[in-house]
C-alpha cells in the first residue's frame, strides 16, 4: 500500500485503522491506538473462530497479545490480536460496490456479498468488474420491460444490462469494438450470464428484436443440446468431446439422450434406435437422466429450433441418423482370435465364435446389430466398416499392405471415429447458425463479443481436458491482469502520473511453463508424441527431467505432475494424454466416411483432408492465440461468476467456496486499485469533443487541453477528483456521470428549441 491510506467519507475514527497489505488481508490493525479507539466506540470487528470462520463482534478489552470480544450471538471470548480484523460499519452493509466499502479484509468483502446475497441481490460491482453470484433460481427479470428501464436509466444497480449497455454506449461512442469476457468455475453461471447479456443487446438490436431474441434462444437451444453434458459440478455443462469416455454420474452430450427420448416411432424404426440403456457409451457413466430435466420435450423443442435457423427436414434427419450410428459404433464389439488377430463380432458374417470379452451391461443380441446398424445408418456396408476397424491399410508405391490391428487399437479407431463425426457434425452445425444468422442481416462493422469460456477446473484427479481448460484460464487471466494493471500503470506512467504501486499475481511464469518452445508443457508433449515408444509414464519422466527447476512446476510420483496455477495448485495424472494429443485419425478411416452413402459424412472428409493434421495441443494453442489476439483489439467488461454453494442450491452462502474464488479473480486487488486510481480516463482530444460545446463560444479555437481544463473549471470539478495528464485527462469515480447529465439536459435543451423553431417554420 506504501503511501496510500484508505479514507472513508464516514466516521473519521475509521481511519484510525490504516491499512497495510499483509497475509492475504488486506487491513490489519495498527498498535493499540485502533484498537482503544474500536473499544471506547463499541465499534464492531470481526474475529477469526478456533475453525477459520469469521465472526462479528465488539472488542471489551484488549492487552498487546489477545482481546477479550464479545460476540454477535451474545459469547465472550479470548482472541488473539492477529485473530482480529476491523469491520464496517453496519451501515455499509450491502453496499452495491465493494469500492464504498472501508475496509476490503476478507471477512468485510464476503459479508457484503453475503448480506446482498441474501436479500436475492445477486449483482455487485468490484470497480469496474461485475461480480455475479449464482442464484440458482429465476431471477424477477421482466424482460424488455427491465432493457427500456436501463436504456432510460430508471434503474441504477450493478446488473448485467447495464454492463451490456455500457458495452454498447462505448462501442457508439468511441467506435471501438467491445468485448464482454465472462470468466468463472464450472457451474458459477457464465453461460446463463451470457445469455442475459445477448438478450439484453438482442433487444437494444432495434428493428425487429423481438425475432432476434426469438432467434438467439432457439440458437442457444441447439447449441446448448449438441454442446453441453451433465457433469458433477453443473447439470449443464458447456462442453467438448465427451462422447466416447464418461465419468460416472455425468451424462454425454443431451442430444443423445433427447433424441432416444423424445423421437418419434416412426423416427426411432428407421434410426433402429433403443432406449439409451442400450447403448454403450451412455450406460457406462451409470447417469441417464437429470432431475427436473425432461429430453423428450426438450428434443421437440430442438427441432422447432432446428427449424427456426432453417436446417430442412432432410438435413435434420441426417443428423440424426449421424447421432444414432455413433451410438451404434459404441455398441462394436471386438474379440481377439487364437492368432491374436481383431475380429469384429459380426451377426450374419464369418466369424460366428462367442466373444470371450462380453461388454458388461449389455445384452448380447445387440453386440450382433450394431456393425450392420451403424453401416446402414452411415450408408456403408458391414464389410467395409468391419474391415476399417480391424485393419490397418498402409498405401506403399505399388500395392496396399493391411495389417490387423490389436484389440486396443481397435476400439481406440472406434471411438476415433465417433468422436471425429460427432465433432464435425457440431463444428457443421455451428456454421449453419452462423448462416442463418447472416441472411438478411446488415453488417455495421463494430462489434460486441461476448465471450463464455469454461471455467478454471480442478478435481482430485485433473486429466487432458482439465489441463487445456486450465492453460486458456490461465490466458485469459493474463489478460484480465493485463488490462486492469500493468495498462494502467504503464498509461499513468507514460502519462506523468505518479502510479502508486499495487502488487498483483502476475501469471507470466506459469504461460511460460506452458508455451515456452522447446521446453515448455505443450512443446514436450507433441515431441514425445511422436516418439513410438513413448508412454505416459516416459511423458512425465521427460517432464520431470526438463522442468523441475521452473518455480510453476511439481513432478509427483508416477506419471503425475504439479502446476502451479494463478488458482491454486493443481495435480494431473497424464494418463492418455499421449493418446488423446495424437488423437489420430487413420487415413483408412478417413476413406470410409468418404465412400459412404451420406452427404456430412463425406463432407467431413474432405474438411478433414484439407485440413492441416496437427495435434491437439498445436491446435488448440492456436486457437487460444487466435482468440487473445481478436480479445486485444477490443475494449474488455469483464464479469465474474461466483458459484456460492457446490450443491448447485439457491439460498445457500459458502464463505470459503467464495473466497476462494474471489482470490482466484483478484477481486480485492482491483478494488483497491480502482479506488485508489481515477478509473475514468479520456484523451483530451475525446473530450473536449464530447464535452468541448458545454463553454461558451470564446474557448472554443483553443487546444483540446486547455478546453478540458476549461469544462473542468466551468463544472467546478474538484481538484483532487481529477489529474490532468500529457495526453489525458484522469478523473476519479463518479465525475463523469455528473458531466454526462449535464451533457444531456443540454442536448435535450438544444433538440427541444430545434423542434419548436420547426414548428414555428411550419
Ligand atoms: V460450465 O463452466 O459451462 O460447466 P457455467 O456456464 O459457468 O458452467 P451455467 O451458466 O451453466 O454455468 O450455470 C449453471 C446453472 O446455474 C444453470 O443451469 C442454472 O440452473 C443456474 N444459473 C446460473 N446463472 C443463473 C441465473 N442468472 N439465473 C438463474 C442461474 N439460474
Ligand atoms: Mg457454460
Amino acid at each position: 500500500f506504501g503511501s496510500m491510506r484508505v479514507k472513508m467519507d464516514v466516521e473519521s475514527p475509521y481511519v484510525a485503522l490504516s491499512a497495510t497489505a499483509s497475509s492475504g488481508n488486506v487491513c490489519e490493525m495498527e498498535g493499540d491506538d485502533g484498537i482503544s479507539y474500536f473499544i471506547k466506540k463499541k465499534f464492531r470487528v470481526w474475529c477469526r473462530q478456533p475453525r477459520g470462520q469469521w465472526e462479528l463482534g465488539t472488542i471489551q478489552t484488549a492487552s498487546a497479545e489477545e482481546a477479550s470480544v464479545s460476540l454477535s450471538n451474545g459469547n465472550v471470548m479470548k482472541v488473539g490480536i492477529s485473530e482480529i480484523l476491523p469491520a464496517n460499519p453496519d451501515f455499509l452493509d450491502g453496499v452495491d460496490d465493494l469500492i464504498k466499502l472501508g475496509y476490503l479484509n476478507e471477512p468485510s468483502v464476503l459479508h457484503n456479498l453475503k448480506c446482498r446475497y441474501s436479500q436475492g441481490m445477486v449483482y455487485s460491482k468490484a470497480g469496474p468488474i461485475l461480480i455475479a453470484l449464482n442464484p440458482f433460481k429465476e431471477l424477477q427479470m421482466n424482460g424488455n420491460d427491465d432493457v427500456s428501464a436501463y436504456r432510460q436509466r430508471f434503474i441504477d444497480s450493478p446488473n448485467v444490462y447495464a454492463m451490456a449497455d455500457a458495452a454498447y454506449n462505448n462501442m457508439i461512442r468511441d467506435e471501438v469494438n467491445q468485448s464482454i469476457i465472462i470468466s468463472g468455475e464450472s457451474g458459477s453461471g457464465k453461460t446463463e450470464t451470457a445469455k442475459i447479456a445477448l438478450q439484453y443487446l438482442a433487444a437494444l438490436g432495434g428493428g425487429d428484436s423481438c425475432a432476434l431474441e426469438n432467434e438467439f434462444i432457439q440458437i442457444n437451444r441447439i447449441l446448448e443440446a449438441f454442446g453441453n453434458a451433465k457433469t458433477s459440478r453443473n447439470n449443464n455443462s458447456s462442453r467438448f468431446s465427451r462422447v466416447v469416455q464418461l465419468a460416472s454420474g455425468e451424462r454425454s452430450f443431451h442430444i443423445f439422450y433427447q433424441l432416444c427420448a423424445g423421437s418419434s416411432a416412426v423416427l426411432k424404426e428407421r434410426l433402429n434406435l433403443k432406449d439409451v440403456s442400450e447403448y454403450k457409451y451412455l450406460v457406462q457413466s451409470d447417469c441417464m437422466s437429470i432431475d427436473g430435466v425432461d429430453d423428450a420435450k426438450n428434443f421437440h423443442q430442438l427441432m422447432k429450433a432446428l427449424d427456426t435457423v432453417q436446417i430442412c427436414k432432410e438435413d435434420q434427419e441426417m443428423i440424426f441418423k449421424i447421432l444414432a450410428a455413433i451410438l451404434w459404433l459404441g455398441n462394436v464389439l471386438f474379440q481377439v482370435d487364437s492368432e491374436n488377430h481383431i475380429e469384429v463380432v459380426d451377426d450374419e458374417g464369418k466369424i460366428h465364435r462367442v466373444c470371450r470379452m462380453p461388454f458388461v451391461g449389455l445384452p448380447a443380441p445387440y453386440a450382433v446389430f450394431s456393425v450392420t446398424n451403424a453401416a446402414k445408418l452411415m450408408g456403408c456396408s458391414s464389410q467395409e466398416l468391419m474391415a476399417a476397424l480391424s485393419m490397418h491399410k498402409i498405401q506403399s508405391d505399388q500395392d496396399t499392405i493391411t495389417k490387423n490391428l490389436t484389440l486396443r487399437q481397435a476400439i481406440e479407431r472406434r471411438d476415433a471415429i465417433a468422436k471425429f463425426i460427432y465433432a464435425s457434425l457440431f463444428d457443421w452445425l455451428v456454421d449453419q447458425v452462423n448462416k442463418s444468422l447472416e441472411v438478411g442481416k446488415r453488417r455495421t462493422g463494430k462489434s460486441i463479443s461476448v465471450l463464455d469460456i469454461y471455467g478454471f477446473q480442478t478435481f482430485q484427479k485433473n486429466s487432458f481436458e482439465q489441463f487445456y481448460i486450465n492453460y486458456a484460464n490461465e490466458r485469459i487471466q493474463q489478460h484480465f491482469n493485463r488490462h486492469l494493471f500493468k495498462l494502467e500503470k504503464e498509461d499513468y506512467e507514460l502519462d506523468g502520473i505518479d502510479w502508486t504501486k499495487v502488487d498483483f499475481e502476475d501469471n507470466q511464469g506459469c504461460l511460460d511453463l506452458f508455451e515456452k518452445k522447446p521446453l515448455g508443457l505443450l512443446s514436450l508433449l507433441d515431441e514425445e508424441s511422436n516418439l513410438p515408444k513413448a508412454s505416459d509414464l516416459t511423458f512425465a519422466n521427460k517432464l520431470k527431467h526438463h522442468l523441475n527447476t521452473n518455480p510453476c512446476f511439481r513432478g509427483e510420483r508416477g506419471r503425475a505432475f504439479r502446476v502451479c496455477h494463478y488458482a491454486g495448485e493443481v495435480l494431473y495424472d497424464t494418463n492418455d494424454f499421449l493418446e488423446k494429443n495424437r488423437d489420430m485419425l487413420w487415413s483408412d478411416s478417413i476413406q470410409l466416411l468418404s465412400s459412404c452413402n451420406c452427404e456430412l459424412l463425406q463432407l467431413f472428409s474432405k474438411k478433414f483432408n484439407q485440413s492441416q493434421k496437427q495435434s491437439v495441443a498445436t491446435k488448440f494453442k492456436g486457437q487460444v492465440f487466435k482468440l487473445m489476439h481478436k480479445l486485444e483489439s477490443t475494449a474488455p467488461h469483464f464479469i465474474r461468476c461466483i458459484k456460492p454453494n457446490a450443491k448447485q442450491l439457491p439460498g445457500i452462502y459458502d464463505d470459503s467456496l467464495v473466497l476462494q474464488q474471489l482470490k482466484c479473480c483478484g477481486v480485492q486487488e482491483v478494488v483497491r486499485l480502482s479506488r485508489a486510481g481515477y478509473p475514468t480516463r479520456m484523451t483530451h482530444r475525446e473530450f473536449s469533443r464530447r464535452y468541448g460545446f458545454l463553454l461558451s463560444e470564446a474557448n472554443v479555437s483553443q487546444d483540446p487541453l486547455s478546453i478540458s481544463v476549461a469544462v473542468l473549471q466551468k463544472f467546478n470539478i474538484p481538484s483532487e477528483m481529477f489529474h490532468v495528464g500529457y495526453s489525458k485527462l484522469y478523473l476519479r469515480a463518479g465525475q463523469i456521470g455528473a458531466l454526462e447529465d449535464k451533457r444531456k439536459q443540454v442536448l435535450q435543451g438544444i433538440l427541444g428549441i430545434q423542434k419548436c423553431f420547426r414548428g414555428h417554420q411550419a
